[in-house]
C-alpha cells in the first residue's frame, strides 16, 4: 500500500507572516530574527508580508502571539526568544511560558512556530542563533512556511463536495 502522502510546499507566496521576538539578550535576537527574515525572504515572501512584534521578554511572546492571531492577519506566526539557564534562576518559569505557543496554536488555529532557544550556557546559546549549529529563526522560518501551506491544503479539502462523504460513507 502506498498512502497518499501530503507535505506544505516550501513556498512563502501568497502568505502572511508575523515574527514576535523577545527584546531579552537582544544581541542574540536579532541573529534569529534575521535568519527568520532570510528564511521568509528565501522562499518567495515579499516584504510587505512580514512584520515583526517585540515584546520585552520570552515569558510575553504566548499572550502577544495569540492578540495577532486573533487578528486573523496572519497565515502563521514566529515566535523568537532566548532563555539561558545560567543567567536566571526563573529559567524554568521563563521556558515553560515561553512554550505555551504551543497552546496558542491550539487555542486560534494560527500555526505559531517555537523559536526559542533555551539553553544551558550562553555558549550554547550563541551557538544557536547562527553561530555554530544553524539558527533556530531560519529553521521556524521554514517550518512555518511549511505549516502555512499544509493548513491551506487541509483546508482547502473541506471545501470539496464529497470529503465528507469519503471520509464517512455511512453519515447520511
Ligand atoms: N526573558 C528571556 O527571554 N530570556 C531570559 O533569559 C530571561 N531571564 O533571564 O530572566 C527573560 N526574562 C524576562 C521575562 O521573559 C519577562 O519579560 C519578565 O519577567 C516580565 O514579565
Amino acid at each position: 500500500m502506498k498512502p497518499k502522502i501530503h507535505r506544505g510546499r516550501l513556498s512563502a507566496e501568497g502568505f502572511r507572516f508575523a515574527v514576535v521576538a523577545s527584546r531579552w539578550n537582544d544581541f542574540l535576537t536579532s541573529k534569529l530574527i534575521d535568519g527568520a527574515v532570510e528564511g521568509l525572504e528565501s522562499l518567495g515572501a515579499s516584504e510587505d508580508s512580514v512584520e515583526v512584534f517585540m515584546v520585552p521578554g520570552s515569558f510575553e511572546l504566548p499572550s502577544v502571539a495569540q492578540k495577532i492571531a486573533e487578528g486573523g492577519e496572519f497565515d502563521a506566526i514566529i515566535a523568537l526568544g532566548v532563555v539561558i539557564r545560567g543567567e536566571t534562576a526563573h529559567f524554568d518559569y521563563v521556558a515553560g511560558e515561553a512554550a505555551k505557543v504551543g497552546q496558542v496554536s491550539l487555542d486560534t488555529g494560527v500555526p505559531v512556530m517555537f523559536g526559542v532557544v533555551t539553553a544551558e550556557t550562553l555558549e550554547q546559546a550563541i551557538n544557536r542563533c547562527g553561530v555554530k549549529a544553524g539558527n533556530k529563526g531560519y529553521e521556524a522560518a521554514l517550518s512555518a512556511v511549511e505549516i502555512a501551506n499544509l493548513y491551506r491544503e487541509i483546508e482547502s479539502r473541506k471545501q470539496e463536495p464529497g470529503v465528507k462523504e469519503k471520509a464517512f460513507p455511512h453519515v447520511v
